[in-house]
């Protein structure tokens, strides 16, 4: 669970915060997984929106909550906490009805998890490379100062995300996007993932139960962000592509994982430039 010390936060004001205050990007697969599941359980939250594409999250503001310099961040009474998947677990302890993290699935919740976490550059990278033009990926010099020169504790720790994060950024300015190889591998890594999930639907109704839990918020908001990609699952993933295409019947769900009107607009005419220029998830896809 990764809840700040006091020491780590350095943005004073939000100590004083009363309730549960979520700061979240409309976009980010994350802050949909913790969206979709406030919904679900009816918490009442206190949104900020944190536009990662003008680099609000690079601000001495925000860095002061969240070192790692990413959303979704709960503060909850004054107390933060980061990391999705911690959040959740925390709130679905606190809000005791409709749970989504059952106790007595906690073992193979934490499995698919921890997977779903691990998985999270691939998407990103798909996403890098797919769904919005390179040049408003990058992040701006001045953001990546201040990112760089911005505190790193965590837990009263210094904290390795963080580079990793920062790494990251670099690399996809210095290589002007994802790489050819980063692309196919992130594509492997989905191609096995989504097999495994398929047969997981082909013996329960949802992932890991007869009921549905917080994996299978995080599956759907995976695999809107795979659709949104270009991949589409019915023919090879046929229990897969029904659970889906059923749980897109829940407005929440759809709702908070639609891509914004100008993003929608802008993400189309990239997609014909990819087509153009022989760079479409079809042409990756006919390389493996
Ligand atoms: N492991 C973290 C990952 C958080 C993360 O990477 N968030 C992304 C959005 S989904 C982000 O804030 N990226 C910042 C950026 O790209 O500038 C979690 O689950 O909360």
């Amino acid at each position: 669970m990764v809840k700040l010390l006091e020491t780590d936060v350095t943005t004073d004001e939000v100590k004083n915060w009363h309730g549960i205050n979520i700061l979240h990007f409309q976009g980010s697969s994350c802050s949909q997984k913790l969206r979709i599941f406030l919904n679900e359980k009816k918490i009442d939250w206190k949104s900020y929106h944190i536009d990662l594409v003008k680099g609000d999250n690079f601000t001495k503001w925000f860095l002061g909550i969240n070192p790692r310099g990413v959303v979704p961040v709960l503060v909850d009474n004054g107390e933060v906490y980061i990391e999705s998947n911690d959040i959740i677990q925390h709130l679905d302890k606190k809000f005791q009805s409709n749970f989504l993290w059952p106790e007595n699935l906690n073992e193979k919740i934490k499995e698919f998890l921890e997977e779903e976490n691990e998985i999270h550059f691939d998407l990103r990278n798909l996403t890098m490379k797919f769904v919005a033009p390179t040049f408003l990926m990058k992040k701006k010099d001045k953001d990546i100062k201040n990112f760089e020169s911005a505190s790193n504790f965590v837990e009263g720790l210094e904290d390795k995300e963080k580079n990793m994060q920062l790494e990251y950024h670099k690399n996809f300015i210095e290589n002007n996007g994802v790489t050819e190889e980063s692309v196919l591998n992130s594509i492997n890594v989905f191609k096995k993932k989504l097999t495994k999930i398929d047969k997981k639907l082909s013996e329960n109704k949802f992932i890991i139960s007869e009921h549905i839990t917080i994996v299978d918020i995080a599956w759907f908001v995976y695999l809107r962000r795979l659709e949104t990609v270009g991949f589409s699952f019915k023919k090879n993933y046929p229990n897969l592509y029904k659970w889906f295409e059923e749980l897109k019947k829940n407005k929440n769900f759809l709702k908070e994982t639609s891509l914004p009107i100008p993003l929608k607009i802008i993400s189309s005419i990239y997609k014909i430039y990819l087509n153009l220029t022989n760079q479409s998830l079809r042409t990756f896809l006919n390389k493996k």
